[in-house]
């Protein structure tokens, strides 16, 4: 009796469903989609004034975004886009298969591809645009680990041959190899983007489009329509980077950007969300910051089960099923999928009862339909007004059978046996013959097939092939000696930090008539810290849509400047996002076409420490620039303590062998290592990037010393700053000083001469990467080529003829100088900064950490006590002049 009611009861439901419904699509039918929406809104407003709260959700069904009919017409040739893409799915994976069974654990991935063969090929067919004489071309961000698909392909199209494909993961075969993701340091010539630190793809891609309306808006060259594609992965979507930035690509409407998520609901280890939807969360997320979102869930033979379906059950059973679930629906038959997808609800079954349960088991998701994939990508590149993301079903492993399709383990199947090829072979439909299977051979049609002339036709008429990179650009940047003249003559009797003199320089350079244009100051909301602020006014701040308000300073001569042709990109708080800008400017000479040279000053604890990895891609970029260390040194900044003060961004520095690490003392040192780095990266077009740390202590800044060795010891890394001035001494010691700690050591020579007469060359070490560098080289050489005369490093060279003690000083570990001890004439004592900073003055903190002139000065003496040269009692006795505390906290671990 009871259920009897209930039944009613649902019945009369459905019915006034069904009624609501039918309303709906007569009210779209008669008076169009404004008016669905202006009745949707009223009804809203209806339940919120009656007390129904009414849920926010983000969220739309879980159905394609685009109708059926609101497709447009295919206009590729499908049936032969479907063998090409079968071709290149089988030398993908064959070309993982066969460096796994030559190199046993070389690695490599078939899943990924086989997931989003169909999402790239209509890309490839139909959307990317390779570079022409006027046109850049698109810039395409590939999915790391799915590169096999992309060598396959340019394999097809005869730009790799299958020797080439037979080196993918043998780099270090004497040929030459293909890289295992795409690394543009490794094949400068093929791969534009480094894509496979998973998270900085999404970022990157980001502030590239932003960066491409910069140039435009700066006039640096012409708005062309270009476009940039993100093509990511669904577990990607987890780094905090892929989802740090989306509202901003909203904020500057980037219709130039287009996010395709590769959502095969699988990462490494399993599901993304087996207990949810990544699809529906992500639609969430980005419709919230703005995006148009696009869904290309189910393929078209879901099309007319949903327009036969007027009970609403399929949709609802679409929206409840969970992606754990799905998983199963891939991995087993369709009798399956019958009983616990449709079985769920009669009216469901009902609807497929004329399916057989291979029909039920083929049904597609729509990553994996061209039409669908085509009908999305042709939304994205038609937007005016906002970004696109494409989230796109797919199956992780399609087409691997039993070898792993949807399985847990396919993201790591690198190994398929005889029956699995077979098997893939008769899918996918590839003349390879069961003699020759075991074999996994690489398969290309004759030049004249249709499936070739159909592929070369394509992309000819898309303007070639992609990826491929073009290194390199005219000199500029050649005659800068004038720009730095004016601070090798010192501050006379103005006290400076090196920071002010930067930023001096960098006006400087933003007004020079060559460079002027292509300078792109970079900061993340730091820029008063850095007195950086009268250059917003001078260079102003960029924005594409100028400035909408008066700003509140705006009678003060440095006011807050926005505007449309300002160069200066202003970050605000995200260091990440200032990266993947310089990431974007200093690869602009191969990516765009115009060099400009970026200056990135940020707060020199937030650079290596905290987006190392974004260095390490800009690194693997060829990107070229400066890196701005500001407010460095763990005891010259003083009072922001543990978390600010920096004392290992040099150690970290030496992780990149593309860096070139400075920590200048003086104006002079600083403006001759920026025309170095200008000269090397612009004018002799190499691929570096300059890391200078710039200092907020203000001192006298003297001129740079006579003599012709001392522009190139500020270099290579070294060179004698004061010689000793006794002429008449005990003995002699050597005090190596850098950045703020050079003043130590000068003082340090002044107290060892006068109070000790100890005779003390100070020496200025701006480098010791370089000098390590150097060395290490030198030794390798040697190494190698044992009957030649061996070479000397050069800081062996420069110490040659010096006798006495060694000590060296930074505001940095002890490890930097302690890396070149070896190549000292004698024995070298390193006073550093190890530990956790402190919040304090700079004198406490320069005691605390044992780095101010008067350890130096022990120090000197104890080494020339050790070696016999004064008496031992000299050093108890300086410890107790200069008031040093032997019981101090030590700062290794206090
Ligand atoms: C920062 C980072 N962490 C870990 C990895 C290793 N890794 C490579 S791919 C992958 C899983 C990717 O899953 P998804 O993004 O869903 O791509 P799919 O292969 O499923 O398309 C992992 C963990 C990496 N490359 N980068
Ligand atoms: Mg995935």
């Amino acid at each position: 009796m009871a259920t009897d009611i209930q039944k009613t009861t649902n019945d009369l439901l459905d019915i006034e469903n069904s009624e609501w419904r039918e309303s709906l699509d007569y009210v779209l039918q008669t008076q169009g989609e404004e008016r669905v929406r202006e009745l949707l809104r009223l009804l809203q407003i209806r339940a919120q004034e009656q007390g129904v709260s009414v849920h926010f959700t983000a969220n739309t069904p879980y159905i394609n975004s685009i109708p059926r009919d609101k497709q447009p017409v295919y206009p590729g040739n499908r049936e032969i886009e479907r063998r090409i893409k079968s071709i290149i799915r089988w030398n993908a994976m064959a070309m993982v298969v066969r460096a796994n069974r030559e190199k046993s654990g070389i690695g490599g991935h078939i899943s990924t591809y086989a997931s989003v063969a169909t999402l790239w090929e209509v890309g490839f067919n139909h959307f990317w645009r390779g570079r022409t004489d006027d046109f850049l071309g698109d810039m395409v961000y590939f999915q790391g680990h799915a590169a096999p698909g992309v060598y396959a392909r340019a394999f097809i199209e005869g730009r790799l041959t299958k020797e080439d494909l037979e080196r993918f993961r043998n780099e270090l075969a004497p040929e030459g190899g293909l890289s295992s993701y795409p690394h543009p340091f490794l094949m400068p010539e093929f791969w534009e983007f480094p894509t496979v630190s998973m998270g900085l793809t999404a970022l990157s891609a980001i502030y590239q489009a932003r960066f491409n309306h910069y140039l435009v808006d700066r006039g640096l060259r012409k708005s062309s329509g270009r476009k940039v594609w993100a093509m990511l992965g669904d577990g990607e979507m987890d780094e905090p980077e892929s989802l740090g930035a989306i509202t901003l690509a909203s904020r500057e409407k980037l219709n130039n950007l287009i996010f395709v998520v590769n959502c095969n609901l699988q990462r490494l280890d399993g599901p993304v969300r087996g207990n949810g939807k990544i699809i529906q969360e992500l639609e969430a997320a980005f419709r919230g910051a703005g995006w148009n979102v696009v869904k290309v869930i189910w393929g078209d033979d879901w099309d007319q089960l949903l327009e036969k379906d007027d009970t609403g059950f399929l949709v609802k059973r679409m929206d409840e099923v969970l992606d754990g679930e799905m998983q199963h629906f891939t991995l087993k038959k369709g009798d399956y999928v019958r009983e616990h997808f449709f079985g769920k609800y009669p009216p469901l079954l009902k609807l497929v009862e004329n399916y057989s349960d291979e029909q039920l088991g083929r049904l597609t998701r729509g990553g994996h339909d061209p039409d669908k994939v085509y009908a999305a990508y042709s939304n994205a590149i038609s937007q005016t007004e906002m970004p696109t993301v494409i989230l796109a079903h797919t199956i992780k492993g399609y087409g691997l059978g039993e070898a792993g399709e949807g399985k847990n383990i396919t993201h790591s199947q690198k190994k398929l046996n005889e029956d699995e090829l077979k098997e893939f072979r008769t899918r996918f439909n590839i003349p390879v013959s069961d003699n020759e299977i075991a074999e996994a051979p690489f398969y290309r049609p004759a030049e004249d097939s249709p499936e070739m002339q159909y592929l070369k036709e394509r992309r000819a008429a898309l303007g070639g092939s992609l990826p491929k990179r073009f290194p390199g650009k005219e000199p500029i940047a050649c005659q800068t000696d004038g720009l730095i003249r004016e601070y090798l003559d010192g501050s006379g009797d103005r006290e400076l930090a090196t920071t002010m003199a930067y930023v001096h320089m960098l006006a400087k350079l933003l007004r020079d008539p060559e460079l002027g244009k292509l300078i792109v100051p970079i900061v993340p909301d730091e820029a008063r810290t850095f007195g950086m602020e009268a250059l917003f006014r001078q260079a102003g701040i960029y924005s594409h849509v100028g400035q909408l308000y008066e700003p509140v300073d705006k009678a003060s001569l440095l006011h807050y400047n926005e505007k449309k042709t300002g160069a200066i990109l202003e970050e605000g708080l995200s260091e990440a996002g200032s990266m993947a800008s310089f990431i974007a400017a200093g690869t602009a000479h191969s990516n765009n076409g115009v060099q400009t040279i970026p200056f990135y000053t940020f707060y020199s604890m937030f650079g290596f420490q905290r987006v190392g990895d974004l260095i390490w891609q800009a690194c693997d970029s060829r990107a070229r620039g400066f890196l701005i260390g500001a407010t460095s040194g763990r005891t010259t900044l003083a009072g922001e303590g543990l978390q600010h003060q920096d004392g290992h961004s040099h150690v970290l520095a030496l992780t990149s062998t593309r860096i070139k690490a400075y920590d200048p003392a003086f104006a002079y040192e600083m403006a001759v290592i920026v025309h170095e780095g200008l000269t090397r990266m612009y004018c002799n077009q190499e691929d570096l990037i300059y890391y200078i740390t710039v200092m907020n202590e203000a001192y006298l800044m003297p001129p740079m010393p006579k003599g012709k060795d001392v522009r190139e010891g500020i270099v290579r890394g070294m060179y004698r700053f004061r010689p000793a001035g006794l002429k008449k001494f005990k003995a002699k010691a050597h005090l190596l000083g850098s950045g703020a700690i050079l003043n130590e050591a000068l003082k340090a020579q002044d107290l060892l001469e006068k109070n000790y007469k100890i005779a003390a060359d100070v020496w200025s070490v701006t480098s010791y990467k370089e000098l390590f560098t150097d060395a290490i080289e030198c030794e390798r050489w040697n190494l190698l080529n044992p009957g030649k005369k061996a070479k000397r490093p050069y800081v062996q060279q420069l110490l040659a003829k010096e006798q006495g003690v060694f000590v060296a000083a930074s505001d940095y570990m002890k490890v930097l100088p302690a890396a070149v001890a070896q190549w000292f004439p004698g024995p070298l004592h390193c006073l550093g900064t190890d530990g956790f900073g402190r919040s304090d003055g700079r004198d406490e903190l320069r005691d605390f950490f044992e780095v101010d002139y008067r350890y130096i000065a022990i120090a000197a003496l104890k080494q020339l006590a050790a070696s016999g040269e004064i008496e031992p009692g000299t050093v108890t006795r300086a410890i107790k002049e200069l008031d040093i505390n032997s019981g101090k906290l030590n700062p290794h671990n206090d």
